[in-house]
């Protein structure tokens, strides 16, 4: 049976073969790389997904996406049955059958079937989803293809476009038999709105709290999510929605990536907006809040202080409620050495420290019965634990606790699948208008330590290894202890270096006690990257 669908996988990918042979490998989200060169990693993605299907006896999540990126790159990133990302092992897997020669193919999925003890018999089902790049739909029906060649009447739901957290949910909700919600997309933006109204209730206005919002869509799905979204929330938010499109401009001078780099604007806010903005990115699994104050300045509030907001609002609801639960958080290197802080020593919350990727932060967080857990860059969540799902309802549903039931409101609006932009931005709103806070207020919690995030490009991003959840390099020899030397010139100074992986790229992080110092410092780090590596610095 085995050597038979391996047969039918060969023939079938003669339509996708192999056309170039640069090694492509999972990286910190799936698959990433420029379009053109994806064709047959899509097909073989297909391929393995419907065996992982078979394999687990559940639906599998696939999304063809590259994010934050520019157009010309897509992705692909895999959604195991829980809404989880890819178990590490099939990382393994997928990255060794996506990089074989063509004549290798049969060979190594029927040792795969074999040894992994796949039974055949079972169905494939496989949920498959994409972002709103040009490129997207032909590599959708590669995906789609590799899922047929495992077995023609596999069961395949094509959402089309959706965001990449719409897809996790999708996945948790099919598996679950819909308890989690209704798995579909209106299901998914019904559940939202309703939770959101709920926890807002009748008066939106509260405070120095102003219903008003500004969404920047980065010309991609989160544009045409955010437009069902307003509808659903029937004014509850008046949102003016802008960087809607057209195709092709994804991402270009607006998004979450490209506010929070460049630390400016997206293009159509401008400092006479006076409204708060959401940047959402790519796909709609990243948020970032900016706004303009009095006197024209811009100011940016990022993934920590997202988590910082989160993180203070349940820990208050958590003393008020007199609830016994853990809360705790989880950031990466890049966190603001002030929100770390603040969560440690003001809060007093404890913070655990990952490398990059929202898997290694989603399986921290899990330890805490309230987890909260965000990279800088935006892209996080919350996770109750099962016990704080039942602590919490139970003391909500026996009245006369008010801050259970406001906690009971945010497990509804709370995506805990994935990080996700809107989940995330009706959680920060509702906590807002729960604190009667303007943007000001929040973003004054805690200043942050000026910081630069550079990038610099080698002939291999690989040369650099690191230890201690990227915070020490490991290679090449002497990059570290340059870069201590470097660092202690700067008062408050703090940087590391890590290679990308979405880009190819070694990203470089500096903070320090002024913009300028973080600046300066960022270039020398970088410039001794570039001569470690033999590379060349771009911002
Ligand atoms: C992905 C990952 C994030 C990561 C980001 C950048 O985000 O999901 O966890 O922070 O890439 O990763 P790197 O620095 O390795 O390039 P997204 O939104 O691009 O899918």
């Amino acid at each position: 049976m085995a050597s038979k669908i391996a047969a039918r996988i060969v023939e079938a990918a003669k339509a996708h073969t192999r056309r170039v042979d640069k090694y492509i490998g999972y990286g910190t989200a799936g698959f990433r790389t420029k379009a053109d060169l994806l064709d047959h990693v899509m097909f073989r993605v297909g391929v393995v997904s419907a065996l992982r299907s078979k394999m687990v006896k559940a639906s599998i999540g696939v999304m063809i996406t590259a994010s934050h990126n520019p157009e010309e790159d897509n992705g692909v990133k895999l959604v195991d049955p829980l809404g989880e990302m890819l178990e590490p092992a099939w990382e393994v897997l997928a990255t060794e059958i996506a990089n074989l020669p063509d004549d290798k193919l049969s060979e190594s999925i029927v040792s795969l079937i074999e040894k992994s003890n796949i039974d055949l018999s079972t169905r494939s089902s496989v949920i498959v989803g994409r972002d709103t790049r040009q490129s997207s739909p032909a590599l959708c029906q590669a995906v789609i293809d590799g899922i047929k060649a495992v077995e023609e009447d596999s069961e395949i739901a094509d959402f089309g476009i959706i965001s990449t957290p719409i897809l996790h949910y999708l996945v948790v909700c099919t598996n679950d038999g819909g308890k989690y919600g209704d798995p579909t997309v209106d299901g998914y933006v019904a559940k939202l709105s309703r939770a959101f109204r709920t926890l807002i209730g009748e008066d939106n206005k509260r405070g120095n709290y102003e219903p008003t919002l500004i969404i920047d869509g980065a010309n991609g799905v989160g544009a045409v999510i955010s437009e069902k979204l307003i509808k659903a929330l029937d004014k509850t938010l008046a949102v003016n929605l802008v960087n809607v499109g057209p195709p092709g401009i994804l991402n270009h001078d607006c998004g979450a990536d490209y506010v929070k780099v460049q630390q400016r604007e997206p293009l159509n806010v401008s400092s006479d907006c006076g409204a708060r903005c959401a940047s959402l990115d790519g796909d709609a699994d990243r948020l970032i809040y900016l706004y303009f104050d009095e006197a024209g300045m811009f100011h940016m509030l990022d993934g920590d202080k997202i988590a910082l907001l989160f993180a203070e609002h349940f820990n208050d609801l958590l003393k008020k409620s007199q609830l016994n639960l853990k809360l705790g958080m989880v950031q990466t290197a890049y966190a603001n050495g002030s929100s770390t802080n603040y969560a440690t020593k003001v809060l007093n919350v404890p913070v655990t420290c990952t490398p990059t990727g929202v898997k290694f932060l989603h399986h921290a967080a899990q330890e805490f019965d309230i987890g909260v857990y965000f990279e800088a860059n935006g892209h996080g969540t919350t996770l109750f634990s099962e016990n704080a799902v039942k602590t919490i309802k139970d003391a909500a549903s026996s009245g006369g606790n008010a801050a259970a039931q406001e906690l009971a409101g945010f497990l509804n609006v709370i995506n805990s699948t994935v990080g996700d932009a809107i989940s995330d931005l009706l959680g920060v709103e509702a906590i807002l208008h729960s604190k009667g806070w303007s943007i000001k207020e929040w973003d004054t919690m805690y200043q942050d330590l000026p910081n630069r995030l550079l990038k610099v490009s080698v002939a291999d991003r690989n040369l650099v290894t690191t230890t201690d959840a990227e915070r020490r390099v490991v290679t090449p020899e002497g990059l570290q202890e340059r870069m201590d030397i470097i660092v202690a010139k700067f008062k408050d100074g703090r940087s590391f270096v890590r290679p990308s992986g979405t880009e190819d790229v070694v990203r470089v992080y500096a903070e320090a006690d002024t913009q300028e110092h973080a600046d300066e410092l960022g270039k020398e780090v970088a410039a001794a990257v570039s001569e470690l590596c033999s590379g060349n610095c771009k911002l």
